[in-house]
C-alpha cells in the first residue's frame, strides 16, 4: 500500500474511532450515578419546594417534572420575590421571569410576564410546544392564555401593597441597595431584590432549583419577580439560560440568585458548569465565579449579593456567595435540611 493510501486509511480509522469514542462517551466525563436522586434550591423557601420536587424524585420520576413541580410550590406562596404575590415594578405591576432546562439541553423561558400564576409552567410549554426558547411580555401572556393558563386579576397582595406604598413615599430609584428593610425585596429603598437584614445577613427569595433523578439525569428551574421596584420592562438573569440557570447533563447544573445584572455580565451559571467540566467541585466552581464578579466590580462588589448553587453529575453539591447569609435547601435519600454557603465577605 502506498504511503498516501496508508495515511488516508489510518486517518479514516482514527476519525471513525474518535466518532465512536465520542458516542461511547456521550454520558460525559462522569459515570452515570443512578439511584441517588438529589434536589437543591435557593433560600429558605427551598425546603418546601424541595418537598414538592421529592414527590416526583422519590418515586423514580423525571428531574424535569420535579423541578417544575417544586418551584410551583413557591410560586403559590405569598413571597416578596416569586409569583403574583411578590413586589411590583416601580409602576406598580408584578412582572415575572422564569426558565427551565432539561437533560437534553432543551430549554424554555418567559420574561416580563404579567397576571399568570405559574410562569415556570409557561416556560416549560415554550420549551415543549414552540420552536423558540424565550417569549416575553404580552406575547408570552397571549401564549399562556392560548395554552389554557388562567389570566389572574391584576391585584397586589397585601404585603406587596404595603411595601409598594412605603416605596412610593420616596420613589427612590437605586439599582443597588444595601440597607435594612421592612420586607425582603427592597421595600422602601429601591429596585433591588437584595436586602440586608438587621443581623447583617443578606436576603433574597428568587427560587432556583437543580436536581438529579434516580436515572442520573439533571434538570433545573428558576422563577422570580426580579428586583422589587425595578424599571418597567427590566429582565434579570433568572429567565436567561446560561445566566440564572444552566444544565449540562454530562457535567452538572447551576442556578444563580442575587443581583441579576452582575450574573448576566459573566454568564454566571454557564460559567460555573464549565468550571466543573474542568474538574472543579461545585463549591470551587461557584467560588471561582464569585471571584470573577468581584474582579469585575472591585469595591462595588461590597454593595451587592450574588450566590451560585451547583450540583455535579456525581451528585455532589456546593454553593458560594459574595455576602454572608445565603442559605440553600438540600434533599436526598439521607437528609432534608438547610445549608449556609461560604461567602467572599
Ligand atoms: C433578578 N436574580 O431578577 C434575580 C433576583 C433574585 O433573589 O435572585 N432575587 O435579578
Amino acid at each position: 500500500m502506498s504511503n498516501r493510501r496508508k495515511f488516508l486509511r489510518s486517518s479514516f480509522l482514527s476519525s471513525f474511532g474518535l466518532l465512536l469514542g465520542r458516542k461511547l462517551h456521550a454520558g460525559g466525563p462522569y459515570p452515570r450515578l443512578a439511584g441517588n436522586p438529589v434536589v437543591i434550591s435557593t433560600w429558605d423557601t427551598g425546603l418546601a419546594a424541595n418537598a414538592g420536587a421529592w414527590k416526583i424524585l422519590g418515586s423514580n420520576g423525571r428531574a424535569l417534572d420535579a423541578v417544575e413541580t417544586g418551584v410551583r410550590v413557591t410560586e403559590d406562596e405569598i413571597n416578596c420575590c416569586v409569583g403574583l404575590g411578590a413586589n411590583p415594578d416601580r409602576d406598580g405591576f408584578v412582572t415575572l421571569d422564569a426558565c427551565i432546562m432539561d437533560e437534553k439541553g432543551n430549554c424554555g423561558s418567559v420574561g416580563f410576564l404579567e397576571r399568570i400564576k405559574h410562569p415556570i409552567s409557561v416556560a416549560r410549554r415554550v420549551m415543549e410546544k414552540t420552536p423558540h426558547v424565550m417569549l416575553v411580555g404580552s406575547g408570552a401572556q397571549q401564549f399562556a392564555v392560548a395554552e389554557g393558563f388562567h389570566l389572574e386579576e391584576q391585584k397586589l397582595s397585601d404585603d406587596a401593597k404595603k411595601a409598594y406604598e412605603q416605596w412610593l413615599k420616596k420613589s427612590e430609584y437605586k439599582p443597588v441597595i444595601n440597607i435594612e428593610n421592612t420586607r425582603s425585596g427592597g421595600a422602601g429603598h429601591g429596585p433591588s431584590a437584595p436586602t440586608r437584614l438587621s443581623n447583617g445577613d443578606w436576603n433574597h427569595d428568587t427560587i432556583g432549583m437543580v436536581a438529579m433523578d434516580a436515572a442520573g439525569d439533571l434538570s433545573g428551574s428558576c422563577t422570580t419577580s426580579g428586583m422589587g421596584f425595578k424599571m418597567r420592562g427590566r429582565l434579570g438573569d433568572s429567565p436567561i439560560i446560561g445566566a440564572g440557570l444552566f444544565v449540562d447533563n454530562e457535567v452538572g447544573a447551576c442556578t444563580a440568585t442575587g443581583q441579576g445584572e452582575d450574573v448576566i455580565r459573566m454568564c454566571g451559571s454557564h460559567t460555573v458548569v464549565e468550571l466543573m467540566r474542568q474538574g472543579m467541585s461545585p463549591e470551587q466552581a461557584c467560588k471561582a465565579a464569585v471571584e470573577r464578579i468581584i474582579r469585575i466590580k472591585g469595591e462595588k462588589a461590597k454593595e451587592i449579593q450574588v450566590a451560585f448553587l451547583a450540583l455535579n453529575k456525581k451528585g455532589e453539591t456546593g454553593a458560594f456567595a459574595i455576602q454572608k447569609g445565603f442559605s440553600y435547601a438540600l434533599k436526598n435519600n439521607k437528609e432534608e435540611r438547610m445549608y449556609t454557603a461560604k461567602s467572599w465577605y
